[in-house]
């Protein structure tokens, strides 16, 4: 702050030598650079030629380097005039502006070079101190543009979505004709825009502050639906039992299995499953369900037989884990799923997640929603919401399986999560 204090100083001693006194106090924000001696354009409204009042000096920088030739406005904060009774400027060699005897208020500054622009507020609070603003950069500027049906809310009349009339910015010297509701207006700096939309036949204006970074190129201040994407879970041409989106071995994966509700099940009670497993396959049993297609690649078929006569509940299972055993998952973004399946007899899809137990002590169940195989190959599509009703149950998903409590025979194939944004449901929970 001391050299904020010595160039004020200097500033008063140096009243009598206008050219000097704008190099002084430019000079501590100048060290390497070549000044030159010339002054700085002033141009603009306000009163000349006078010793009295203040002086707002800034420098404009691009690319960490003076932007000479900066054109600079400084507009009254509210004003929707832009430049009529506001003050320009040029940058001088090296990137200077000074703007004198600018009366009391609050302004917008704003400096443009070709394509780049840079915005500021400027508060002055006396006519007599000088002011220096210090460095500000150029930045790409920002683009706005398209229909007004875009940019103001719906109950906005469907007069003012196709007016005619002429688009301002509340303290900066830009404006744009809007014809037929539609407008465009470049070169605009980043940063709060309040823009006004008004009518030609109209007393009321439509004001819509827009908060804009460098370079953003906006049309519309209203959220574009985000489009839905389909992501394919398993087609089973791989022939492996990982899904899909499994990263390693250990994640992902599909699993055939039987249970009965009773211990020891005699022989002659035993559920069948064709293709039979042979007695010494060691690796996972599900890749032998996974077979040639009629209808081209491969799929999964599978029957199930349980015998007449038996003294047991069934249970008949083609699970898939969503990720790794320890894993919860949020299938909160999944709208619906899709995949082929016939046969006969009745699917149950499960939803389960192995981390909570029921009342029972068994895990977690979500979803139970039983559907009949049909004999002909059918796509299915299910909203998730129906198959899982709670939305909580929705975040935390460990496997989805089909379950079948009697005779049975499935083909499945190409297992399909619609919804958005899917890739983050991999994201382990927990
Ligand atoms: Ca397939």
């Amino acid at each position: 702050m001391i050299n904020k204090k010595k160039l004020y100083i200097k500033g008063m001693d140096l009243r009598q030598n206008k050219t000097r006194r704008i190099i002084s106090l430019i000079a501590p924000f100048a060290v390497g650079l070549s000044l030159c001696a010339c002054s700085s354009e002033v141009a603009g409204g306000g009163p000349s030629g006078t010793e009295a009042g203040n002086a707002i000096t800034a420098q404009i920088l691009i690319a960490n380097a003076p932007a000479a030739n900066a054109r600079v406005k400084l507009v009254e904060h509210n004003s929707l005039n832009g430049i009529e009774g506001g003050y320009t400027a040029t940058a001088n060699d090296s990137g200077f502006v000074t703007i004198e005897n600018v009366p009391v208020g609050n302004y917008t500054m704003e400096a443009t070079l070709n394509e780049s622009a840079v915005q500021w507020p400027v508060d002055i609070k006396d006519t007599v101190n000088d002011v220096n603003l210090g460095a500000h950069s150029l930045q790409k500027s920002v683009y706005i543009g398209g229909s007004i049906a875009n940019f103001v809310a719906d109950s906005i009349s469907e007069s003012y979505k196709n007016m005619t009339g002429v688009l301002k910015f509340r303290g900066l010297d830009h404006s744009a004709t809007i014809k037929d509701g539609k407008f465009e207006v470049k070169g605009l700096p980043a940063g709060k825009l309040n823009l006004v939309f008004i009518p030609q036949n109209a007393i009321d204006t439509v004001y819509v502050p827009v908060t804009t970074d460098a370079g953003d190129s906006i049309t519309t201040l209203k959220p574009t639906p985000q489009e839905k994407e389909t992501l394919l879970i398993e087609d089973f041409e791989d022939g492996d039992n990982l899904h899909l989106y499994s990263s390693n071995f250990f994640e992902g994966d599909w699993n055939i299995m039987t249970i009965t509700t009773v211990v020891p099940v005699p022989d002659s009670e035993k559920i069948k499953i064709y293709p039979e497993l042979p007695k010494d396959y060691q690796q996972h049993p599900f890749l032998l369900l996974i077979q040639d297609s009629e209808y081209g690649g491969k799929e999964v078929h599978v029957q199930f037989d349980v015998p007449d006569t038996h003294n047991y509940t069934p249970w008949e299972f083609i699970k898939m884990n969503i990720g790794n055993s320890v894993g919860i998952y949020d299938l909160s973004s999944v709208d619906s799923i899709a995949f082929d399946a016939w046969g006969s007899g009745i699917a149950e899809i499960q939803v389960i997640d192995e981390t909570r137990k029921d009342k029972d002590f068994n895990s977690y169940t979500s979803g139970k929603f039983p559907f009949i195989l049909p004999s002909q190959k059918t796509t299915h599509k299910f909203a998730w919401a129906d198959i899982v009703p709670n939305e909580d149950d929705r975040k935390r998903v460990t496997s989805i399986s089909l379950v079948f409590h009697d005779d049975a025979e499935l083909y499945f194939d190409n297992l399909k999560f619609i919804g958005k944004n899917l890739l983050n449901i991999w994201k382990p929970k927990e």
